[in-house]
């Protein structure tokens, strides 16, 4: 089951927008618009954001509204320069407000899934690739290249398997560990990757680690100067953890709202934009 953010964890976000951007590009050498780009492999040229129109609506199903939620998703959707806004109604009366305000593309998530549907034709891309393909960019960026590099994933949950398989197709080999030793182990059955059984050890023996787990990291596991890309939510890191670290990157929603918005408007060809 996905780990839910908290008001607590989504209450700094649009104050902190410039700020998260400037560290992405400090650790990556990439923007959010940038890394979102090479995160599905296309050129910041290719796509006009200010000619995308994007709707973002509240769902109270399940567990309901996380206060901000949906103001963060469109204000991490304007600074890539969009134009987004998040519909007065929520569920079907905001989907309905959203077509009729003929959106691009409508942002939705309840307790289970978080999509951006291209309104244009009806393809959508989800928060657990995006993040996965967003942060494992980061990684890259970071790491100056993942080819022939060892790198370790924790977590074999939606997005930490989906990140292993990207990571493996960069050429590096991967390491997996998860709590649940059978998930892991699924996972080695599809993707060519090792199994680790003890976290202390594959963490004390890798610079670059991939972490899609809301466990703690203990700072005694960390090797020193290692590299961070780390979507996990809650942020698993103490002073003693951060103090040992040459990089964290992490937010709670930037990195795969943006991913998802470049994504979602990169299924229309210009003639399919939503007019
Ligand atoms: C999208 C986040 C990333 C990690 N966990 C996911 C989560 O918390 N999902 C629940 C989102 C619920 C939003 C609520 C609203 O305010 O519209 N339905």
């Amino acid at each position: 089951m996905m780990t839910r953010l908290t008001d607590d964890m989504v209450k700094d976000i649009i104050c902190s927008l410039d700020s998260t951007d400037d560290t992405l590009v400090s650790l990556t050498g990439m923007n959010t618009l940038e890394l979102a780009c090479d995160a599905i492999g296309i050129s910041p040229d290719t796509i006009n954001t200010h000619d995308i129109r994007v709707g973002v609506v509240p769902v109270t199903s399940g567990l309901g509204i996380i206060t901000r939620f949906s103001d963060s998703v469109a204000e991490i959707i304007k600074k890539l320069g969009m134009e987004a806004f998040v519909t007065e109604s929520p569920d079907v009366a905001g989907l309905a407000e959203a077509l009729s305000a003929k959106c691009d593309i409508i942002f939705m998530a309840d307790d289970v899934q978080f999509i951006a549907i291209n309104a244009g034709n009806g393809r959508y891309s989800n928060n657990s690739f995006s993040t996965a393909a967003g942060y494992v960019s980061a990684l890259k960026g970071a790491a100056k290249g993942l080819a022939g590099k060892a790198v370790l994933v924790l977590g074999a949950g939606r997005v930490g398997s989906i990140a292993a398989e990207l990571i493996v197709s960069m050429g590096a080999e991967v390491t997996i560990y998860d709590i649940d030793g059978k998930k892991a182990n699924d996972l080695s059955r599809r993707v060519k990757i090792k199994v680790a059984d003890d976290v202390g050890a594959a963490l004390s023996s890798h610079d670059l680690i991939f972490n899609a787990s809301p466990a703690p990291i203990e700072a005694d596991h960390i090797r020193e100067g290692s590299i961070f890309s780390s979507p996990g939510i809650p942020f698993p890191f103490d002073d003693a953890g951060l103090k040992k670290v040459k990089a964290v990157i992490h937010d709670p929603l930037n990195i795969g709202v943006a991913v998802m918005a470049v994504q979602s408007a990169s299924f229309s060809g210009p003639m399919e934009l939503n007019r």
